[in-house]
């Protein structure tokens, strides 16, 4: 891994895009603040998508995550294949007071994930939000682990509102993205095109076209 190039790349080794999957209303948005409320690090205002950039040390890596949430469009079914890709992780999230918001998971998103995914090794995260309102609740945890189980996601519950499990959602998702060899190299192979992009002036011009 060389970020020994610069000093000034850094402020971390490894750059992951994570999306948040699933139908209005389930707390995609919310899961978001809630993870990013520790920290002032945030940018970006809306550009079709909302994305946000949090930085954190996972397994002894230091990671920038830039984690894109939906602008509301989902309502319409009309995400588009840049928002997929080249996303190493995916967070799909029902709503546990609402059971058509998970089967919806199985019957409409995973299909667009498949078809939009541009690394079938990306990873994806089962979450069920709203654990708070356990009264109202719909599913059943067991139901949860069964869905993810048979797709080999990995699952949490957790609640965006008394931030139970937030993190721990982003930070094992991570760790699962770490595991994952072409993940990982994407991972890394970020943070030198970023180093490029800005010193230019220290480098020579780039032969190789990167990107778009
Ligand atoms: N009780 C409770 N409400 C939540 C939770 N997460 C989100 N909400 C509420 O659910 C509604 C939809 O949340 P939002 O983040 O906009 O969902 P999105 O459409 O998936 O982005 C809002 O009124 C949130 O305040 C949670 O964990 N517990
Ligand atoms: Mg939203």
């Amino acid at each position: 891994m060389g970020s020994s190039s610069g000093q000034s790349s850094g402020s971390y080794d490894l750059s992951f895009k994570i999306l948040l999957i699933g139908d209005s209303g389930v707390g995609k948005s919310s899961l978001l603040v809630s993870f990013i409320s520790s920290s002032v690090e945030d940018l970006a205002p809306t550009i079709g998508v909302d994305f946000k950039i949090k930085q954190l040390t996972v397994g002894g890596k230091r990671l920038k995550l830039t984690i894109w949430d939906t602008a509301g469009q989902e309502r319409f079914r009309t995400l588009t294949s840049s928002y997929y890709r080249n996303a190493q992780g995916i967070i799909l999230v029902y709503d546990v007071t609402r059971r058509e918001t998970f089967t919806n998971l199985s019957d409409v998103w995973t299909k667009e994930v498949d078809l939009y995914s541009t690394n079938q090794d990306c990873v994806k995260m089962l979450v069920g939000n709203k654990v708070d309102k356990d009264s109202e609740r719909d599913v059943t945890r067991e139901e949860g682990m069964a869905l993810a189980e048979e797709h080999g996601w990995t699952f949490l519950e957790c609640s965006a509102k008394t931030r139970e499990n937030v993190v721990q959602c982003f930070e094992e998702l991570a760790l699962k993205i770490m595991k994952v060899p072409s993940l990982l190299e994407e991972g890394s192979t970020a943070v030198k095109r970023n180093i490029l992009k800005q010193k230019p002036e220290h480098l020579p011009a780039s032969s190789g076209g990167c990107c778009s």
